[in-house]
């Protein structure tokens, strides 16, 4: 086994690959950049080294500074965690040719998912289910309009170097698809040097489930149930949870066959993530693969019973699945919460700024993955996420009921969190039906939304003046709620003094 590990990855997804390493016995060696020096990743590993500037392009991405770092502390791999390099072909080289092994797929498992043109032609090949379209790219507005025609609109231009929802555009008619076609093309060169565009029939309202596998370096592979990513805003997703509200066991069997079939014909190893788009009929189609561990894989491991990132550092070893498709059991419900450094009120903006006070959850079937600490300044420079809240029962109502406890336990001070938007969701009827798809969130939050003309701040102002009148003057508040004084009241003294310092 590995005596040494390089995170190259910060937040809460390091400390989770740092937590693994320790429970195998693994040194593990961080990397920070100026910002991150006292970042909580950097304080739970066994050594840490400055990499460069806050800027990603000039730290967590430079492939030269974190093989030199793994040259000098001696580390024998790499956990790329998910987003910077993780899913970098040209890395998953580099790493090759220094000998030092990459916990994850081969750079051609990679580069194949990479181009979602190549991704589907080796797909269709191997006889996946794909939404109707093409599997190269556009040649002629021509060619686009004959193809539109004979699938149907509405339509989905998409880049073939795009993914997660870049590049991408939706077309209603004919008439709008020669300048929608320029138009992504164009942006394609723009953002990823590569103007292919390729055109698919736009599924209406999909849910988007997603199927988590592993696979070994003996040719061993099983899939480990679905995720549900519906919830999501601008392709950010928000909630996650599995089993999916709408997946039977026989449905969860063809998706997780289909998925082992995905990964087969991309020679795939390690831990990876076949997602899919899911219509009103519960039809399915291949969308693509996630070559990295993903931050929603806590809920997976609540509901198996494995722990992927041990599995990925053993598969990464050599060594073989310890278990075959058979023997997993899926038991129970997860569902988790992205806690985001966004302001609700601001329409989710960033909102970064030091954490001055911080009340974390737990207690029954709470699992919480964070990179915070109280005293601790979340940076402006990279992704909002702070936190993972991830709630488990034996089913899905207690799941809910778990998360909406624990969340009611969470005080972050000094910043803005998207936790309030979380018991906004859970208590949603539609939401506790499992009635949703991938616009449901938008509806949501439009629901909200309260014309400017119909606003009545003065109710609102009077009642927090009140309040702050009770908690700055809690003796006379106390007198008007007829108190006498005596041990009563010593306790809740006690949670005035509380009230008024939080307000300080
Ligand atoms: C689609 C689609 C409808 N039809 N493709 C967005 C993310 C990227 N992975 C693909 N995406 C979509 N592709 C066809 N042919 C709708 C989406 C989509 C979406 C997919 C998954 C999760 C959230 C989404 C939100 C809007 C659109």
């Amino acid at each position: 086994m590995f005596k040494k590990i390089l995170i190259a990855n910060r937040g809460e997804i390091a400390v989770r690959v740092i937590r693994a390493c320790r429970e195998m016995d693994i040194a593990t060696v961080a990397i920070y950049s100026d910002v991150d020096r006292a970042a909580l990743h950097v304080r739970k590993a066994d050594e840490a080294y400055h990499i460069g500037p806050a800027e990603a392009s000039e730290s967590y991405l430079r492939v030269d500074k974190i093989l030199d770092v793994a040259k000098r502390s001696g580390a024998e791999a790499i956990h790329p965690g998910y987003g910077f390099l993780s899913e970098n072909a040209i890395f998953a080289q580099a790493c090759a040719d220094a000998g030092v092994k990459f916990i994850g797929p081969t750079p051609a498992s990679m580069e194949m998912m990479g181009s979602k043109t190549r991704a589907r032609q080796e797909m269709e090949e191997a006889g996946v289910p794909l939404v109707p379209g093409t599997s190269r790219g556009l040649e002629s507005p021509e060619q686009a309009e004959r193809v539109a025609g004979r699938i149907g609109y509405p339509v989905m231009l998409k880049a073939a170097a795009g993914g997660g929802g870049k590049g991408m555009r939706l077309v209603h008619s004919c008439d709008e698809l020669r300048s929608a076609l320029e138009a992504t093309e164009s942006e394609a060169q723009r953002s990823f040097g590569d103007s292919e565009v390729y055109v698919e029939k736009a599924i209406v309202n999909p849910r988007h489930i997603e199927i988590q596998i592993l696979a070994d370096e003996h040719g061993n592979m099983v899939w480990l149930g679905e995720r549900e990513c519906s919830v999501q805003r601008r392709h950010q997703k928000v909630l996650e949870e599995s089993p999916s509200p709408i997946v039977d066991a026989d449905m969860r069997r063809r998706m997780g066959e289909v998925a082992v079939r995905v990964a087969q014909a991309a020679h795939y190893t390690n831990a990876g993530t076949v997602e899919f788009l899911v219509d009103q009929q519960k039809n399915f189609y291949f969308l693509e693969m996630n070559t990295r561990l993903q931050v929603e894989h806590p809920v997976t491991e609540l509901i198996t019973g494995l722990d992927l990132v041990h599995l990925q550092i053993r598969i990464a070893n050599g060594e073989r699945l310890p278990f075959t498709q058979d023997e997993l059991n899926i038991r129970g419900h997860a569902i988790e919460c992205r806690i985001y450094a966004e302001d609700p009120d601001n329409n989710y903006f960033p909102s970064p700024g030091k954490i001055t006070l911080l009340l974390s959850p737990s207690g029954p079937g709470i699992r919480r993955d964070s990179g915070m600490y109280e005293g601790w300044t979340v940076p402006i420079d990279y992704d909002p996420l702070l936190a993972k809240l991830i709630g488990y029962g034996t089913d899905r109502q207690q799941a809910i009921m778990r998360l909406q406890r624990a969340l009611h336990e969470y005080f972050v001070a000094g910043i803005k969190t998207n936790i309030s938007l979380f018991q906004r969701i859970l208590q949603d009827t539609d939401f506790q039906a499992g009635r949703f798809d991938t616009g449901y969130l938008d509806r949501l939050l439009a629901k909200d939304k309260v014309p400017a003309s119909e606003h009545a701040p003065g109710a609102a102002i009077a009642a927090i003046a009140a309040g702050l009148f009770a908690a700055l003057d809690p003796v006379s508040a106390s007198r008007k709620n007829g108190s006498t004084g005596g041990t009563a009241s010593a306790a809740s003294n006690w949670k005035q003094k509380g009230r008024s310092e939080a307000l300080r």
